[in-house]
């Protein structure tokens, strides 16, 4: 009876100690797999944040090349504009008149070229110069960066009244003029170019 009271003391004895055991056994577990989950869970919430602040970083970037390319359109435009202007009032002035509207090395007048817009892409000076026209050889002053200039003039032909610049020459004056200005802006990298095609007609010449 003695040895079975000891036993019975021992198991009594030992069953605290082997439940101590489990439920540290049991914390160690539930730590490390509460640690594991928690690194992954670090990584993929930075490889979100890591997508997602590069999206932004990506549209932000975008809206402002957008933004520039818009401001430098609208300036083309504007300088298109202004230089049509400054075609049409030439061709009223005094000084230069008709025979004047073209590029240079064109409208011969007594055999004499008259054009005096410059031909091909040239940069955009700040001053029309003495003659007071845009694009022209005498402009002058500073160079507005990233803007370049192209004023291309060809007589409209008539058959039925060809003149001298015609493909078939003849007697007539030409009275009709094709007219494009091209701007071409650079802005964030490529370059893009801005048209605007119109016709000027001799408007002082009576018809014959
Ligand atoms: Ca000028």
């Amino acid at each position: 009876m003695k040895e079975q009271g000891e036993m019975d003391e021992r198991k009594n004895f030992a069953r605290p100690r082997i439940a101590q055991r489990e439920t540290a056994h049991r914390e160690t577990s539930r730590r490390e797999t509460e640690g594991g989950f928690s690194y992954i869970d670090v990584m993929i919430g930075i490889t979100i944040l890591l997508v997602g602040v590069l999206a932004l970083a990506a549209a932000i970037t975008a809206g402002v090349v957008r933004s520039r390319e818009g401001e430098q359109r609208l300036i083309a435009k504007q300088l298109a504009n202004s230089t049509i202007e400054s075609i049409f009032a030439a061709r009223d002035m005094i000084q230069l008149r008709w025979e004047s509207i073209g590029n240079i090395g064109n409208n011969p007048v007594n055999g004499e070229p008259s054009g005096k817009f410059l031909s091909g892409r040239n940069p955009i000076r700040l001053d029309d110069g003495t003659d007071k026209v845009y694009g022209t050889a005498d402009d002058t002053g500073d160079v507005m960066p990233n803007f370049e200039r192209q004023i291309k003039i060809t007589d409209i032909c008539d058959p039925e009244r060809p003149s001298a610049n015609c493909p078939v020459p003849g007697s007539y004056p030409v009275m009709m003029r094709l007219v494009e200005v091209s701007i071409f802006y650079q802005g964030v990298g490529l370059w893009r170019e801005e048209k605007i095609t119109t016709l000027v007609t001799n408007s002082l010449l009576e018809p014959e």
